[in-house]
């Protein structure tokens, strides 16, 4: 049996914006799977050293993208990594680049037990939209989308919204 084609789905931005919380419950409510990029990194040891500022192994990124390439090519993957320009262009369908407000992301990292530096760094990179910008760099204007995840009804409104999305590709491509 054929099975029916299904999009991918890239959800990035800064550590804590939300894109676990998003992306397993999207998964819940949709045919796709979750793949959590630091999580397949840590089971397969796909690292290429270690990076002691930050006390975080570093990404072998070659050896991540041809990890996933198979699954990625046949489709119905949502992706969950705080970067995006590692991954080739083709395999996205549409890239959600998740925000927070600085306060707010500020306590959820302290939370996790982020400090000083690291603390620092990451709502740093909130602020001046890193990993927006490295998303509209990376890929097509038209298939990046920003979405507020400061609440659980921004948590709400988002998974309608993609899941609604996902249904009318399906639709369009089946
Ligand atoms: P990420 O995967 O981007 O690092 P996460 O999903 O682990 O982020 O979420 C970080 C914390 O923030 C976690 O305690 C859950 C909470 N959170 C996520 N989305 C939220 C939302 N829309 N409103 C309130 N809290 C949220």
């Amino acid at each position: 049996m054929k099975m029916r084609k299904r999009p991918n789905i890239l959800l990035t931005g800064t550590p804590g914006v939300g894109k676990t919380t998003l992306g397993k419950e999207l998964a819940q409510r949709t045919e796709l799977t979750y793949v959590n990029i630091g999580d397949l990194a840590q089971e397969g040891q796909l690292y290429e050293g270690y990076d002691e500022e930050y006390q975080c192994p570093i990404l072998d990124e070659d050896r991540v993208v041809d990890e996933l390439d198979d699954k990625m090519v046949e489709g119905g993957v949502i992706v969950d990594y705080h970067g995006c320009d590692l991954f080739p262009e083709r395999w996205f369908h549409i890239v959600f680049v998740l925000r927070t407000d600085n306060t707010q992301l500020y306590t959820r990292l302290e939370s996790r037990g982020y400090t000083g530096k690291k603390l620092q760094d990451n709502v740093q990179c909130e602020i001046f939209q890193t990993i927006y910008e490295e998303a509209m760099e990376a890929y097509s204007e038209e298939i990046v989308h920003q979405l507020s995840s400061n609440t659980p009804e921004d948590l709400e409104r988002n998974l309608e919204q993609i899941v609604q999305w996902t249904e009318q590709w399906m639709k369009d491509h089946n």
